[in-house]
């Protein structure tokens, strides 16, 4: 039987958390372990997971000093994962923008697959409440990253994914070069660079209701050339 981890990332979010947290519960999917990487939010969302593990011994957290970026904390979640013998390990964000009821389907598909990809460029996916800019933007830059980095996907910048653990093990995560927002675009790469399998499944993205996004143009334009230095390395 797989033993299967999902790490979420936060700072300050706890109000989510306390939503998502008894959905994932009430999926009730066996060998499941929940484990929040939080960088000391000041709004208590690591006090709040330390009183929520008293009645759920699957559930965990690893508490980081500072905040450090998101790149970072999923290192940190990964490789505790690894250590506690996860086989299939998930990246899902904390803000309730990735519906677990998903997990089901990209259960199934990691049988037959290395990594899979919440996707919403593909039948079936899409984006509930972007404006149109917004949407746009996050349009362009996935053909900007598939057609520089020369990939057969249609969502690269998407967080919900679904690692395969021989996936982490060779991808070198200590070598990764991306804190912030190409960490996705990044880790998708150097997986399909390894040959690994990568799938896409279909998502409805709902950006979040509370709490803030970090997403600014100085992320994006950073994001630009990034993909490039990407391309060209080595
Ligand atoms: N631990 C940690 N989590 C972070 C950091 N930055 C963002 N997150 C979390 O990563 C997830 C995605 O962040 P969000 O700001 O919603 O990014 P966006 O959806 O791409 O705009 C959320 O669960 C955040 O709480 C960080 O520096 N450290
Ligand atoms: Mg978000």
């Amino acid at each position: 039987m797989e033993k299967i981890f999902i790490i979420i990332p936060t700072y300050n979010e706890k109000e989510n958390l306390k939503k998502l947290l008894p959905q994932i519960f009430d999926l009730k999917i066996e060998n499941l372990s929940i484990l929040i990487v939080d960088d000391n939010s000041p709004d208590g969302t690591g006090q709040l997971v330390e009183e929520l593990k008293i009645n759920n011994s699957n559930l965990d957290i690893l508490h980081r000093q500072q905040k450090s970026g998101l790149g970072r904390a999923y290192v940190a979640g990964f490789k505790e994962a690894l250590s506690r013998g996860a086989d299939y390990i998930f990246e899902m964000d904390a803000d309730l923008s990735h519906d677990p009821k998903y997990l089901a389907a990209f259960l199934e598909a990691i049988k037959g697959a290395d990594l899979v990809l919440g996707s919403r460029y593909i039948k079936g996916g899409g984006v509930s409440n972007w404006n149109l800019l917004r949407r746009l933007i996050s349009r362009f830059g996935n053909i900007y990253a598939r057609t520089v980095l020369w990939l057969p996907l249609h969502d690269l910048t998407g967080g919900f994914k679904c690692y395969r653990r021989q996936v982490l093990e060779k991808m070198g995560l200590d070598e990764l070069s991306s804190v912030g927002y190409n960490f996705q675009i990044e880790t998708t790469y150097k997986a399909h660079k390894l040959g690994f399998k990568i799938v896409e499944t279909p998502i409805i993205f709902t950006e979040r209701a509370e709490g803030e996004s970090k997403f600014s143009p100085k992320i994006m334009l950073e994001s630009f050339w990034r993909v490039l230095l990407l391309r060209f390395k080595k």
